[in-house]
């Protein structure tokens, strides 16, 4: 947050919030201002150096398959699969831990990794360069890569899926599962007989 008031709008509508420090100022005028793009905007620490304890890969893609029980666009796969045939990804507490995703998708898929939050280290190659982009939700655009880390802090069995929910529906659905953690439930369901 900078030291005066800053409004952000969405080109082209009416649109608009404004923080400040003190919370008590109008908005700033809504036309003239650059893009805000989280990539680049501010300044802060670079990620710590040392290691990864575990390295993904996602990769997004759509085509035709079936998906609950029908053949048609289903523009949400994962490595190739739906959930639940998406394998887990098995962390240990503490783990530092480093995911690609990279998406060949033709549309957004706003990736959701519950119960951590994510930190942003680049976009399509270009290192992140202004104030900790960290985040809950991470919009992976059509063609897009991003790099993100994470610290495996929060021990559990965690959804990791597109927070567009027909995607999510049509299997974009991933675990995050810690060793150690154990649960009665199992994924999927059974078809019927
Ligand atoms: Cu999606």
């Amino acid at each position: 947050m900078p030291n005066g008031p800053v409004t952000a709008a969405i080109a082209g509508t009416e649109a608009s919030l404004t923080l400040s420090p003190g919370g008590q100022a109008d908005p700033a005028p809504v036309s003239g201002g650059g893009s805000f793009d989280p990539l680049t905007y501010g300044s802060g620490s670079p990620p710590a150096s040392g290691s990864y304890q575990r390295t993904y890969n996602l990769r997004l893609d759509d085509g035709f398959g079936f998906s609950q029980g029908s053949l048609g666009w289903v523009s949400s796969s994962i490595n190739g699969r739906l959930y639940p045939a998406v394998p887990t990804l098995e962390v240990k507490r503490g783990d530092r831990v480093r995911v690609r995703i990279a998406s060949r998708s033709i549309i957004n898929h706003p990736f959701h990794l519950h119960g951590h939050r994510v930190r942003v280290l680049s976009r399509n190659g270009e290192a992140a360069s202004g104030s900790p982009w960290w985040t809950d939700t991470l919009n992976v655009g059509s063609g897009e890569v991003f790099e993100i880390e994470f610290v495996a802090d929060n021990p559990g069995i965690w959804m990791d899926h597109c927070h567009n929910f027909q995607h999510g529906a049509n299997g974009m659905i991933l675990h995050l599962a810690y060793q150690g953690v154990t649960t009665p439930y199992s994924a999927g369901h059974d078809l019927p007989e």
